[in-house]
């Protein structure tokens, strides 16, 4: 055996253990074990039935992901998975944690399966850009039907042990210590006689519905739900296939699209978000022996849209809450608000009534700072100006108590300064929530100069006590994601100024993959946010700045976006369909004319580089500037919180993938065409000259 298989003997049965922390993933030694243990246990004539469990917190959560695009090494999975299947002796996996992609093909390759009931499987290669590559997508359909395997193998969401059973995926659930429930299921095998019963010789799945009318009806879901994703079409080509050959001419044809899709760059972008997500969580510099303070109780400043969204965000995760106001109207609109988004959420199905309360009772409104004494976090999230948010950390560090996080959600402003209001600038750190913050995963840790290591330490465990995705960054105007998303705003506009329409450069931008148009997604926010920013940046900012006029001369007009009917589209009332606002064109007019500029149709090509480029340069200087950590720091960002196509892997690794000298030739090219705010980020110059990637760098190289 391998270290990471053993193989003991209990009586008649072969105990398989794999122990291959964190997950148990299936790299090339947990596949040699696996063989070298199924293929002893069947030779030994002492053995009667074979038990497959795992050590720690899960069972084998998948293909060893670091191994992709690597040159492949025997075993494979499959064939694995084909002496596991072949074996004469029944066999069992053993399930707890969650049994994903490979590892869930593993347990199918077994003939019975037993789950504890807190356990959950799932293929979900589809999020890496791939297909189950080990036979799941033959395997899966002939025990839980068509339908169900499409669903579970194109969303790649795991379902739970229960609705395993349900469909037949897992035979029974079990209840306490893994090896012992597995030779206990083993021992009533051997009593009862059990035959090997094996998944690829399974029927029942694939009959009694009209498993062509399932694919088509797929098909159709995910031509409008997954535009321009390349694996999803192939899942379904795979399972198409369980239909309709038999089980090996299904596996070859299942490996034909597996390898399409391993090739794909899709699955490059898609596996590099999925390391960038688990990275974004280091700190470069923070000792290992820093501690995170506990934290049971949290408040939040301002019942406004995003502080009640925080303050459910606490409320969600069990946290109890207070929420201040300074005047119980304001207050009870807060509250009203809280409980409002919750109403919507049970008459949507996704929450019950029961849940409903007992989230709003850990929600209490308090209009006094005095009772925040007790908070081991407090969340500011006010109005969005100096003066105000000075008052408050004032009042803050006059009550609460020593140790408590001082967190403000400013999605702009200087934290350091912030920081300065108080006593303890150690203490007070940055919690930049994106918008609704209770939906958005997305959280900016902003560190400040004094905030001291064990408060960042604590911000990124208040993160993940929230489910969320954080990411530290540094201060400066707007940190990464709104310092970046200005540029691009910026450039979107220039573009409606050359002769482009709102119309067009969000259609280009969507087909690009954005989830939304920067001007869509500007109506939704509202118009007024930009200017106000706008309007302390040009105080500050060098002339030559140049910023575009359309969307001054739309709150001008009292067009601020989707709240008041009207911006850069037109809405109906509750209808949030954007429709043409005819009195945009004439401002349009205007605002070319003004600056001597004569209006042309634009290439799509050319208006998405304009704006993605934006993104990248600003990226690069953020990250020369230690703003950012790492480049996949700002990809992190950009997939969760701004809508960029995971299947891209964020803008840097998109710029890596272009290639860093055609982007600094595109950017020297709107540098001389446009203006010297395209000036080339030095850290461009310097990659594309060496011939390197962000990726490939790291501070101080
Ligand atoms: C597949 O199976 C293809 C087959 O169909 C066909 C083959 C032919 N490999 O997420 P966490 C690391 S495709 C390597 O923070 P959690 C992860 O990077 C695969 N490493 O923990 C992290 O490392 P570090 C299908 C992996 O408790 C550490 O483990 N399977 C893998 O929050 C802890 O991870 C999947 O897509 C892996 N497969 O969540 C499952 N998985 O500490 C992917 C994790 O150095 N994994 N790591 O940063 C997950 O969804 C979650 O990790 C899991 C645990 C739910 C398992």
């Amino acid at each position: 055996m391998t270290d990471v298989v053993r193989l003991e003997l209990q009586g008649e049965i072969a105990l398989i253990t794999v122990n291959n922390p964190p997950v148990n993933a299936l790299g090339h030694a947990v596949r040699e074990g696996l063989l070298q243990a199924f293929q002893s246990a069947e030779a030994d004539p002492q053995v009667r039935a074979v038990v497959l469990v795992c050590e720690g917190n899960t069972f084998i959560a998948g293909a060893d992901i670091k191994e992709f695009g690597k040159p492949p090494q025997a075993p494979s999975l499959p064939e694995v998975i084909e002496v596991i299947e072949g074996s004469s002796k029944p066999s069992v996996a053993v399930i707890h944690g969650t049994a994903l992609g490979g590892g869930l093909e593993v347990a199918l390759g077994c003939h019975y399966r037993i789950a504890r009931k807190d356990s959950k499987v799932g293929l979900p290669e589809v999020k890496l850009g791939l297909l189950p590559g080990a036979g799941g997508t033959q395997r899966l359909p002939r025990l839980a039907g068509v339908e169900k395997a499409l669903d579970m193998i194109v969303s790649g969401t795991p379902i739970s042990a229960a609705e395993a059973v349900e469909h037949s995926i897992v035979d029974e659930l079990f209840e306490g210590d893994l090896r012992e429930s597995g030779l206990a299921y083993a021992r009533r095998m051997v009593e009862e006689g059990r035959a090997p019963r094996r998944t690829g010789e399974q029927t029942r799945g694939l009959e009694g519905a009209d498993n062509e009318a399932l694919i088509r009806a797929k098909h159709a879901e995910v031509a409008k739900r997954m535009p321009g994703l390349f694996s999803p079409l192939r899942c379904i080509a795979a399972v198409e296939a369980a239909t309709k050959l038999p089980l090996a001419e299904g596996l070859k044809r299942e490996r034909e699209l597996f390898a399409e899709c391993l090739n794909s760059p899709q699955r490059g972008a898609l596996v590099h978000s999925f390391f960038a997500e688990r990275q974004a969580g280091k700190i470069n510099d923070l000792p290992s022996d820093v501690k995170p303070r506990p934290i049971k109780t949290a408040a939040v400043i301002g019942g406004g849209t995003m502080g009640v969204g925080i303050a459910l965000s606490f409320a969600n995760v069990g946290v109890p809450v207070k929420l201040l106001e300074l005047n119980d109207e304001a207050l009870q609109r807060g509250l009203q608000r809280a409980r409002d988004t919750y109403a919507a959420s049970v008459k949507r199905g996704s929450l019950t009534e029961d849940t409903m309360e007992k989230r709003l009772a850990l929600i209490t409104g308090v209009t006094d700072y005095a009772v925040l004494a007790d908070a081991d976090v407090v969340v500011e999230a006010v109005f969005e100006e100096m003066g105000v948010k000075q008052q408050v950390f004032e009042q803050l560090d006059a009550v609460c108590k020593p140790g408590a996080i001082l967190a403000s959600n400013t999605s702009s402003l200087d934290l350091n300064a912030i920081a300065a209001f108080t006593e303890r600038p150690e203490d007070v750190v940055g919690l930049h929530f994106f918008s609704p913050a209770n939906v958005m995963r997305l959280l900016e840790v902003v560190r400040g100069e004094k905030t001291s290591n064990e408060v960042l330490a604590t911000a990124m465990a208040i993160g993940k006590q929230l489910k969320k995705v954080s990411v530290v960054v540094g201060v400066c105007d707007g940190f990464v994601g709104n310092r970046m998303v200005f540029q691009y705003g910026r450039e979107a506009e220039f573009l409606l100024e050359e002769g482009a329409t709102p119309q067009q450069v969000d259609g280009a931008l969507r087909n690009f993959g954005m989830a939304m148009g920067p001007f869509a997604m500007r109506d939704l926010s509202g118009l007024d946010i930009g200017q106000a920013i706008r309007k302390r940046q040009r105080a500050t900012l060098p002339a030559h700045l140049d910023f575009p006029t359309v969307s001054d001369k739309l709150c001008a007009a009292g067009m601020l976006g989707q709240k008041t009917g009207a911006g850069y589209y037109r809405y109906e009332p509750g209808n949030r369909t954007p429709l043409e606002n005819p009195e945009l064109a004439p401002m349009l007019e205007a605002a070319s004319q003004e600056k001597g500029i004569e209006r042309k149709a634009l290439d799509e090509q050319y208006i998405v580089e304009r704006c993605i480029f934006a993104l990248v340069n600003e990226g690069a200087k953020i990250l020369e500037e230690g703003i950012a950590q790492r480049s996949s720091d700002i990809d992190v960002i950009y997939l969760n919180g701004y809508g960029f196509p995971a299947f891209r892997g964020g803008p840097m690794f998109y710029a890596d993938s272009v290639g860093l000298d055609t982007v600094l030739a595109r950017v020297k090219e709107l540098h001389a065409r446009c203006g010297d705010w395209w000036k080339p980020a030095p850290l461009l110059e310097k990659l594309a000259a060496e011939g390197r990637t962000f990726t490939e760098w790291q501070a101080g190289q």
